[in-house]
């Protein structure tokens, strides 16, 4: 898997412990040559890390709620770089109040904010790639999911109905890009202790049921799913599309 010569973006790093920081670090240790993009608040986190990556990397501001903002990123990736061979899509967000009370209490505004953030930002991201890519003759896209998008998790709530929107906006998205060479799929990772796993009701729980009923009886990591997107990135997934790969230490499959 060899990325010398490529260039890619990468959206929704918080910190060190990000999967997309994880797939960043795989993808320019490789030979890629990024630009990765901060949500305000972690403009300072997001600059340190960049200093750690090879191949002085682009670092810039961009709010996925923003249609500005990414056209922005855009022209900035199509000035310096020239063109695009790869985008890593990670942002997601939901209210806390969604995340911790009954479902059915959901609002139609941290509905709305789920659905915009964690999921829509995937289409625009791509519109605004498809371009770019096209003059690389064709591109990657890989997305990050959850599990919580077919089965029911305790307070995933919106989130697992965003993702269900996010693994059928991968599909919709390989089937119109495809034509361009341009492939689009998720990675669907097991419970990890990251930024976006702070402050959730009994996590550490959910990684011990994950351990214990798993095929391969442990939790994964960043560098494990980071390397499972680095392939879905890298030509040796040429034939893949649409796909949502999980990586999960096995325990989709598992009945009781
Ligand atoms: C998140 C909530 C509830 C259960 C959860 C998670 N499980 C897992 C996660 C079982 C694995 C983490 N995850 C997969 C996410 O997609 C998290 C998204 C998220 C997290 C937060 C926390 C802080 C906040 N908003 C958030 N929005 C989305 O304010």
């Amino acid at each position: 898997m060899d990325f010398a010569g490529k260039h890619g973006l990468v959206v929704g790093v918080a910190n060190k412990r990000s999967i997309v920081w994880a797939i960043a670090q795989a993808t320019a240790l490789r030979g890629a040559r990024l630009a990765l993009t901060y949500q305000g608040r972690f403009e300072e986190h997001v600059n340190d890390l960049s200093q750690e990556l090879g191949h002085s990397p682009l670092v810039l501001p961009c709010d996925v709620a923003s249609d500005a903002d990414i056209d922005t990123v855009f022209a900035k990736l199509d000035q310096e770089f020239g063109g695009l061979d790869f985008v890593v899509h990670g942002a997601a967000f939901a209210r806390k109040e969604e995340l911790s009370e009954p479902f059915s209490n959901t609002s139609r505004e941290g509905f709305r904010l789920a659905m915009d953030i964690s999921a829509y930002s995937l289409i625009a991201l791509a519109r605004g790639a498809a371009p770019l890519m096209e003059k690389r003759g064709g591109g990657s896209i890989v997305t990050l999911s959850y599990l919580g998008s077919e089965r029911v998790f305790p307070n995933y709530n919106v989130m697992g109905v965003a993702k269900a929107a996010l693994e059928a906006n991968v599909r919709y998205l390989a089937a119109d890009l495809g034509p361009k060479n341009i492939r689009v799929n998720a990675v669907s990772a097991g419970p990890i202790k990251t930024i976006s796993a702070m402050g959730i009701g009994g996590f550490s729980n959910i990684l011990g049921v994950y351990r214990d009923r798993a095929p391969l009886r442990r939790n994964v990591d960043t560098i494990e799913v980071g390397e499972a997107a680095t392939f879905l990135l890298s030509s040796a997934a040429r034939g893949i599309t649409g796909e949502v790969l999980m990586v999960d230490a096995g325990f989709h499959v598992t009945g009781m």
